[in-house]
């Protein structure tokens, strides 16, 4: 198999070893580490979701996958590209959290290295975190911007509350919300969490759009 596929397959079978091997000669094709992630790893993983759906993969299964994904995102980090910061100057701080009641962090934790890369200094608090912990971390970091992930159906709902929350505080005009993950949909988010929310609420299909949208929102 060409090395892409082979890297693909590694995800879709948790299979750990050799996986430094295949890195290596992805990137010493030309590959860019961050095409290497977005085609072949997160191919790999939207299969495992397929078959794990579908009551073809069982979840401990689905944990070595994501293990090897950890993996081979750390090993690639150093490969990314940097954009050169305005010297020690951070672009803005941004509270990066999975909400309550989710363990999915993957998405998390790429969306917290394509910020870093960028310029932007990420507060990761991990996963299962209340609203409440993102808004002491917020404080206590100056934060610009606080971003919620969450892949759980149920997750859009908590995200829902905890708009809600912000805004009962009396918080919804100190930081304005970045929402993604699996779960969402941008209608959801722009059409039903936005209109409840009178701060400012913002849905990123991916990292990428996640960093564009960065700018608007710590200006
Ligand atoms: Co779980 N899981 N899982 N899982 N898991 C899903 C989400 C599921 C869709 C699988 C399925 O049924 N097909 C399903 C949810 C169904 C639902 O809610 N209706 C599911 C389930 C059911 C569960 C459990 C409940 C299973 C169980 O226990 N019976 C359980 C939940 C536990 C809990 O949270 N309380 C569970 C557990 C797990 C593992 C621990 C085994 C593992 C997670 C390991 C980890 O993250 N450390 C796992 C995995 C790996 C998955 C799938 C297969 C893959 C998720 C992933 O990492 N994708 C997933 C299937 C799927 O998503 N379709 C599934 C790759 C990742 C890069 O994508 O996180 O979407 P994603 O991030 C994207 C964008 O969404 C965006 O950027 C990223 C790409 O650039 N993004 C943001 C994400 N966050 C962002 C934040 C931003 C901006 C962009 O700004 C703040």
């Amino acid at each position: 198999l060409p090395v892409g596929e082979r890297l693909e397959r590694r995800i879709i079978d948790g299979a750990r070893k050799g996986l430094e091997d295949d890195i290596d000669e992805a990137l010493a094709d030309g590959t860019k580490a961050l095409d290497i992630v977005n085609t072949y790893l997160l191919g790999g993983m939207k299969t495992v979701g397929e078959l794990f759906g579908s009551g073809q993969m069982q979840l401990p299964f689905v944990l070595q996958s994501a293990e090897v994904m950890k993996s081979a995102v750390a090993l690639l980090e150093p490969h990314m590209e940097k954009v050169e910061g305005d010297g020690d100057r951070s672009k803005g701080t941004v509270v990066l959290a999975t909400v309550r009641g989710d363990v999915h962090d993957i998405g998390k934790n790429l969306v917290d290295i394509i910020l870093t890369n960028n310029g932007y200094t990420v507060v990761n608090i991990g996963i299962k975190q209340p609203v409440s912990a993102m808004i002491e971390a917020a404080e206590e970091h100056g934060a610009d911007v606080i971003g919620m992930s969450g892949l759980l159906v149920k997750s859009t709902v908590v995200m829902k509350e905890n708009l809600a929350e912000l805004a009962s505080r009396g918080l919804d005009q100190r930081w304005p919300v970045l929402l993604g993950g699996a779960a969402l949909t941008r209608t959801y988010v722009e059409d039903d969490l936005a209109s409840a929310f009178p701060g400012t609420v913002r849905y990123a299909k991916d990292a990428f759009e996640g960093l564009r949208l960065m700018e608007p929102l710590v200006a």
